[in-house]
């Protein structure tokens, strides 16, 4: 494990078959409620394509950025997967379940602007993140915007724990390495996030 600032990183934490499984349940939760992209409130479009799983779904649209228990199609979130939830209890060591497991797909070209994820009602759980498929460099800041950055890469199989001092800060994904990463067929980059919402 390694700490930047708060964010706890943890290098190849799971191994090819775990990383297999979790594309094969990634692949069922988005049979059931398809990717889209995003709008942000400004009107332009996302560069990623998002689903969830979970009781709430992050969005965003012409109104702002919210959770809401349904796809953008009317249709509840499916569950959180059991193995994502295996690797939520094993890191955090919480018996609070997370409500919301973000869906974020990255083609080659997709990025993620510098943003705080302060969309929940409470800042005092950690928010997980998972990484899939193809390399990205991951920026992280200050909970205040400017200051020094720093990056790392994340590889297929790395999980990130934003707790404590780093759960405000500033982070984004700067840009995907294609064809780094075998375990999509069709390349790109799967990131979980799970967050407790209420
Ligand atoms: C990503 N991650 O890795 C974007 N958020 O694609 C995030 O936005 C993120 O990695 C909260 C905590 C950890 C993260
Ligand atoms: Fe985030």
């Amino acid at each position: 494990m390694l700490r930047i600032r708060g964010f706890e990183i943890h290098p190849n934490y799971l191994d090819l078959s775990r990383q297999r499984a979790l594309v094969e349940e990634v692949r069922s939760v988005v049979a059931q409620a398809p990717l889209f992209q995003p709008i942000t409130p400004s009107g332009k479009t996302m560069s990623v394509r998002i689903s969830a799983a979970g009781e709430f779904g992050w969005l965003s649209d012409r109104q702002g950025y919210r959770y809401s228990s349904t796809h953008p199609n009317g249709v509840a979130w499916p569950p959180i997967p059991p193995l994502v939830l295996d690797i939520w209890r094993d890191l955090t060591g919480l018996v609070q379940q997370p409500e919301c497991c973000l869906i974020n797909f990255y083609t080659d070209d997709a990025r993620m602007g510098l943003h705080r994820d302060q969309d929940e009602a409470a800042f005092k759980w950690p928010v997980l993140s998972i990484s899939l498929g193809d390399d990205a460099l991951f920026r992280m800041g200050h909970s205040e915007r400017g200051g020094k950055t720093e990056s790392i890469w994340l590889h297929s199989g790395d999980v990130v724990l934003m707790g404590g001092d780093a759960r405000l800060c500033y982070h984004g994904i700067d840009r995907i390495k294609s064809d780094t990463s075998p375990l999509l067929s069709k390349g790109g980059r799967i990131n979980l996030t799970l967050r407790v919402v209420t």
